[in-house]
């Protein structure tokens, strides 16, 4: 059998061979998404988001064990924030999820942030699609909430989870400055430590502008939850599994869902053929042009559409 038909029975060696050749590069690994992708779109992707140490492992952990004492098969993509070569928080992260990792029912992938604008949502998109064809119901990624990229990858997913966590005046600020808007629902961890009763109350107030700002707007037929959580402890971890069923279901009986799926993948080719046109026109490039500009023998304009034409007389389509 070949890597798709094995991938599509969920075999997760073929899986993790189909994501390595995606993320090299590798022609197989094209082909092969090409042929399970008309497989895919049923897995329903939830992000998990927060800031540094919220305890976003520990609850993934905690929602797999509570998944999949519901019978569900789940995938985990866990973005390594840290730099490829320490690979500090991928050594932990098996720590943390390591009673899963024999379960055939689980498979658990950490992704590297590769330094590579753009280069890291390709990558978990593409591992995704493998995932959702290899039939797991629903996909964790856990990313940390800081940069550009990591926005990029919550808007990968359908459902988004915001983890907070008490006592971090900071955290507060990072979440407003970007996160909100995105959160679907939203979570404080570490309810157990000091200060929880301040933080719920920000969030609180937070969300409550948040409804009141979309309620001008029109309204929305989903009103995010804010839950607490022990996730050391298995603590409220039911309830947050409750809510991203119910935020599916909501997702489904609008239609909704197959929206952002459609929407994730029309961007993807935008992005991808993007990618690959700035890659061949660099590539392409004519230093004589390039230096006509430096020495300012030619305007940066009529340099971009003489670098322009050499590409399209090069390029491949
Ligand atoms: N007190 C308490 N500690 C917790 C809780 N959840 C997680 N922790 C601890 O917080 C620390 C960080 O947990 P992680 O799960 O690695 O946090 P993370 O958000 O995944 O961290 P990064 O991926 O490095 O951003 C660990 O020592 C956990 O044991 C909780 O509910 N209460
Ligand atoms: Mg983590």
């Amino acid at each position: 059998m070949d890597v798709a038909s094995e991938l599509l029975t969920g075999t997760i060696l073929a899986g993790a061979r189909a994501i390595r050749w995606l993320d090299d590069g590798d022609p197989r690994g094209a082909q092969t998404l090409a042929a399970v992708f008309p497989h895919t779109g049923r897995a329903h992707i939830v992000g998990i988001t927060g800031p540094p140490g919220a305890g976003k492992s520990t609850l993934v952990n905690a929602l797999i064990t509570e998944e999949r004492r519901r019978g569900r098969r789940v995938g985990v993509i866990a973005i390594d924030p840290s730099s490829p070569f320490t690979g500090g928080a991928i050594l932990g992260d098996r720590v943390r999820m390591g009673k899963h990792t024999l379960d055939p029912d689980v498979f658990i992938r950490s992704i590297g942030t590769r330094g590579q604008a753009g280069g890291l949502a390709r990558s978990t998109h593409d591992a995704c699609l493998i995932l959702d064809a290899m039939a797991y119901d629903l996909i964790l990624v856990e990313t940390v909430g800081v940069g550009q990229d990591e926005i990029d990858v919550v808007a990968l997913a359908h459902s988004t989870v915001i983890v907070g966590v008490p006592g971090l005046g900071d955290e507060i600020q990072a979440v407003k400055a970007g996160l909100m808007e995105a959160g679907d629902l939203f979570v404080i961890n570490k309810a157990d430590r000091e200060g929880y009763e301040d933080t719920h109350r920000q969030f609180e107030l937070m969300l409550h502008l948040r409804t009141e700002a979309k309620t001008h707007g029109g309204g929305e037929s989903w009103s995010p939850p804010l839950l607490r959580a022990i996730a050391t402890k298995d603590e409220g971890i039911a309830d947050i599994v409750d809510a991203i069923d119910r935020h599916k279901e909501i997702l489904q009986s609008t239609g909704e869902f197959g929206l952002r799926s459609a929407q994730r993948e029309r961007e993807q080719a935008l992005t991808l053929a993007c990618a690959e046109i700035m890659r061949g026109i660099k590539h392409s490039a004519d230093p004589a042009i390039l230096s006509a500009v430096e020495n300012r023998e030619m305007d940066p304009y009529r340099a971009s559409q003489l670098l322009i034409k050499n590409w399209q007389e090069k390029a491949p389509v």
